[in-house]
This record gives C-alpha cells, structure tokens and sequence, in this order.
C-alpha cells in the first residue's frame, strides 16, 4: 500500500498538512432535512454512508464490468469482479465522460434515479426535485485524475440550487482515485466571486480553478479530504465546493457516477435537460481553442 497519493502532479502524505483521509460523515443526520440542510451550508458538502443500497450499487457495478469486460477493457487472467484493467488499455486511457453511455445500464439509472435517491432530494429541498438527462460517469483507469474545479461553471445557467450526488460503484480505496473535496472553499468569496462566475462555453476555459492542489493548502487556507468509500455511500457537494480527485494509483477502473439533482419548479440548465442533452457546446467541440489557467487567473485577478 502506498501512503503517498497525487492530486495532478502533486503527491502528498497521508493525514499531513494537505490530506486527510477521512471525511465527516454526516450519516448520523439521515431523516433529518433541516439538519442536513444546515450540513451542506456549513462545510459545502455531505458525506453519507448508507445512501444507496449497497446491494443495488453492487448489481450496478456488475453489470458494468461485464460491459467493460465485453469490449475487452478488463484483464481477462483476473475476477471481472476485480475490475482489472487490461494491460494493453493502460497506457494513455482518459476517464473521459463522453463516450461511455454503454456503460449507463438500467440498474445504474436505478441507484441514480431511483425513489430513494429522488426521495432524498425531495426532502432536501422541501419539494419535489428533478435531474439533469446527463450522467457523468467515470471509469477513471491507472494514472487517471480529475482536475481541481468547482460544478458551478460547468452547469450554472439553470438553477442556482442544484447540486451534484457522487456515487461510488464498489469499495474505492485512495489508491483508486477517489473524489477529493477541499475543505472550506465553498466559503472562498475572492474565488467564488471571480472563477466561480465562469461559464466553461461562455468564456472558452476547460473549468479548471488552479493546477496547483497546495495553492489551496497554502495560500487559501484549505485541505483536501477523502476516504476509503463503501458501496452505498455518496458525497453531496453544493455548486461552489472545490474538488479533484486522487490520481488512481492502482490497477484497477475506478469506477463512480456523477449526477445533478435541483428543486423541479426551477429553470434548468439548457445544455443537461433535453434528451439526448445538448452537453457542452465549446468544451466539447473539436479543435476550440481554450484558454489556458494562468491566463484564466489573471483574469480573475486572483
Ligand atoms: O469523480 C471524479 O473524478 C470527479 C467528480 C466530480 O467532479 C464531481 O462529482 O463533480
Ligand atoms: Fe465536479
């Protein structure tokens, strides 16, 4: 096992200044809105073990792997249940977003849409919730990360209460790459102010706030946290929580869901509502130009 995780090209300890691996777990407030209300606004995120079925998320993940297995994205010489990747699918392989709908299997709809899941977010709002049409999900492969971002300047056009569900499929160790949220960003007022009123499409960037995960230790006064998930876990994360993930270190798909839930009688986001959604009209268009971060911060003036 290895004690040293990156986040892009940064590797830090475990439980040092700029990683913890532990979350606060809010699954003791489960059956409380008020409280959980109160939760999210505090920290910007909730951690709740037990929020999916277990055994829904594992039937979930089982159908994926047959898929991946089917297009020979497994090793064939290990358990489909392992989640191997071939060796010849190591090397060069994105956790791309796009492209992955064969993976978007009944059973998967079903944990992310689900009664539980919406009566979760219903209760939540104080009213009935609805979903964007687009999954993010992510069979992130050996060397794979996700950049540090807040959701707000991917999906901010609709409602300004939306808010993301991060869903596990299987048991994900930091070494496989885990979602990590920064703590306290979402009370980053400079950021929120300036980066956080981005539009990806609109002002032509990839979404990215920094490429340096100990600026947000050092500088802003944050820390990156993540844990060891169980199926049936989930994070709630509100629009302007700062978060990546660990590089995956193992060699195994990590595989999770991201999906966006808000209150039904509020405007949507035109790019995730239709069906087939429209998606990103400049981020996912061939041959943009985008502009870089640095020049993104200067900028923003932060
Ligand atoms: O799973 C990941 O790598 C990133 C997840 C994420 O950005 C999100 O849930 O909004
Ligand atoms: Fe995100």
């Amino acid at each position: 096992m290895s004690t040293s995780y990156a986040i892009g090209d940064r590797c830090f300890e475990a439980d040092g200044k700029y990683l913890a691996l532990e979350l606060p777990d809010s699954s003791p407030l489960l059956g409380d809105p008020a409280a959980l209300r109160q939760r999210l606004s505090d920290d910007g995120f909730l951690f709740i073990r037990g929020f999916h079925d277990p055994d829904a998320v594992l039937a979930a993940r089982r159908d994926m792997l047959h898929r991946l297995a089917e297009r020979g994205m497994l090793d064939p010489n290990q358990p489909e249940s392992d989640g191997v990747v071939a060796a010849d699918k190591r090397a060069g392989a994105t956790s791309s977003v796009r492209g992955n709908d064969y993976l978007k299997t009944p059973s998967v709809r079903d944990v992310l849409y689900g009664p539980r899941t919406m009566k979760f977010f219903d209760e939540l709002f104080g009213q009935a919730a609805t979903h964007f049409n687009f999954e993010w999900l992510r069979a992130a492969p050996p060397g794979a990360g996700s950049p540090i971002h807040c959701d707000m300047v991917y999906m901010g056009r609709g409602s300004q209460r939306l808010l993301t569900l991060w869903t596990p499929f299987g048991h994900i160790t930091p070494e496989m790459g885990p979602l990590a949220v920064c703590l306290n960003s979402h009370r980053w007022d400079d950021v929120i102010a300036t980066y956080g009123r981005d539009d990806v499409d609109r002002n032509r960037t990839r979404g990215v706030f920094s490429d340096d995960p100990a600026e947000l230790v050092d500088r802003f006064g944050g820390r990156w946290a993540t844990t060891t998930f169980e199926p049936g876990d989930a994070v709630v994360l509100c629009m302007y929580n700062l978060h990546a993930s660990l590089k995956n270190q193992s060699d195994r798909f990590r595989i999770s869901c991201d999906t966006r839930y808000q209150p039904a009688s509020e405007p949507l986001d035109d790019r995730w509502g239709g069906d087939p959604p429209r998606g990103h009209e400049v981020l996912w268009s061939d041959g943009v130009e985008l502009e870089s971060v640095a020049q993104s911060r200067v900028r923003w003036g932060i």
